[in-house]
């Protein structure tokens, strides 16, 4: 089974994604995701000019080998860019040796340690009102772990609030709180921890009270704090049991989470940003968090997630994978798959993406009562309409980034 052909396909349905499909010399294809939000075009060129010459007529079953070969063949390691691209590679091969083999790549990883995946979307609202019927509105979907971000009085916009006032978006968008506005230049947003850190605690409060002790609720705070802030937001949602926090300090440095794990027994969740295993070392192995929240896309493919999934297994730390509406339902496919077979699974991230992207791609897995299952189709049990694809062309986007009242720029 050889690699014939490696296609680098740019659609943007509701979206940017980017897809990595190989052509085997049996007429074999498999798919992998290389999306890399805000940043997609650096990974379409580390693709395009460097791997894929690399790929042609190599064996395709060879994943471990051709994994080594790319991260080592650079000399310069690690970072987004790269990994994604790896990441790619890694993903179609496995897509294809399932294919090849007759089998869901489930199976291949040792095959299922469950029956299925819980899930959790994200409610949002700029008033408690607004947030109360969008967790109404997530339950209604079968969500049975919800994510919970809420706007600050004072402040404009805020991460992981809805752009759209209703849960419906806008032109067939089921639901994007990511605001990935499309435009020249980045949004800018504001920012005020301070405002935050008093304001955060009562809406936690109001949705236990409202919905009662049992929801499995998270939040994420998207790398805004200091340590100590984020030792105090800890301590202060305590009361209301939260499946986990998010991102609380700028993931770049590992240590900071000591100081505020040495102060609260709210359960903590980093990584979405991490690109390999070494990112996690000192975190993993002082298990300064209970979740890593690594994506198959951004972090080397399924064999490299995996190696970081059996490392955390020894400190009984879990895996909370990134799924927002920016991994590609190929990403998701390759999430489901991974998930479904790791000892350590603990929840994963679902945005449901909308109709143009899944009129794109076309999916295997189910949605079950707040769980899925990648399905039992050979390989991942995802397709690429090229056509449909061919409608949408690349559309520039950045991420937003934050300011703070007298100017200065700040995490977002
Ligand atoms: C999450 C993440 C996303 C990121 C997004 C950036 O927890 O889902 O924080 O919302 O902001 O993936 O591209
Ligand atoms: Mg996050």
């Amino acid at each position: 089974m050889r690699i014939d052909k490696a296609e680098v396909i740019v659609t943007s349905p509701d979206r940017n994604f980017v897809t990595l499909k190989l052509t085997t010399d049996d007429g074999l294809t498999g798919l992998g995701d290389a999306t890399l939000n805000g940043r997609e075009l650096a990974v379409v060129a580390y693709l395009k000019e460097h791997l894929v010459p690399l790929l042609l007529g190599r064996d395709a079953h060879r994943i471990e080998d051709t994994w080594q070969f790319l991260y080592r063949s650079a000399y310069w390691r690690r970072g987004p860019v790269t990994m994604a691209a790896i990441a790619a590679v890694d993903t179609a091969l496995w897509d294809l040796k399932g294919k090849a083999a007759g089998m869901p790549v489930y199976q291949l990883l040792g095959g299922a340690s469950r029956e299925g995946l819980l899930a959790y979307g994200h409610a949002s609202g700029r008033t408690i009102k607004e947030l109360f019927d969008s967790i109404r509105a997530h339950r209604e979907l079968g969500y049975r772990a919800i994510r919970i971000q809420a706007g600050v009085p004072g402040l404009n916009a805020i991460y992981g609030i809805a752009s759209n006032d209703t849960f419906e978006a806008n032109e067939g968008v089921r639901y994007d709180h990511e605001p990935a506005q499309r435009g020249a230049l980045p949004a800018e947003e504001d920012w005020d921890t301070r405002a935050y850190l008093r304001h955060l605690p009562g809406v936690f409060e109001a949705v236990r009270s409202e919905f009662g002790p049992e929801l499995p609720l998270l939040h994420d705070a998207h790398h805004r704090l200091t340590p100590v802030q984020a030792a105090r937001l800890g301590k202060d949602l305590e009361p209301y049991d939260l499946f986990w926090l998010e991102d609380v300090t700028p993931a770049e440095n590992q240590e900071a989470l000591r100081l505020v794990r040495r102060h609260t027994t709210t359960p903590l969740a980093i990584g979405e940003v991490f690109n390999t295993v070494w990112d996690y070392q000192q975190i993993v192995r002082e298990q300064l968090v209970d979740y890593v929240r690594s994506a198959v896309t951004h972090t080397g493919g399924i064999t490299h997630l995996k190696k970081i999934l059996d490392y955390a297994s020894q400190y009984q730390i879990k895996s909370g994978m990134h799924g927002p509406t920016d991994i590609s339902p190929v990403g998701m496919a390759a999430a489901m798959h991974l998930g479904l077979a790791v000892h350590n699974f603990g929840i994963q991230e679902y945005m449901m993406h909308g109709e143009r992207t899944d009129r794109v791609f076309e999916q295997s897995f189910t949605w079950t009562d707040g769980h899925l299952h990648p399905g039992d189709e050979p390989g991942l049990g995802v397709g690429l309409d090229l056509d449909e694809a061919g409608k949408y062309p690349y559309i520039t986007a950045y991420l937003p980034f934050n300011r703070l009242a007298d100017g200065t720029v700040h995490d977002w």
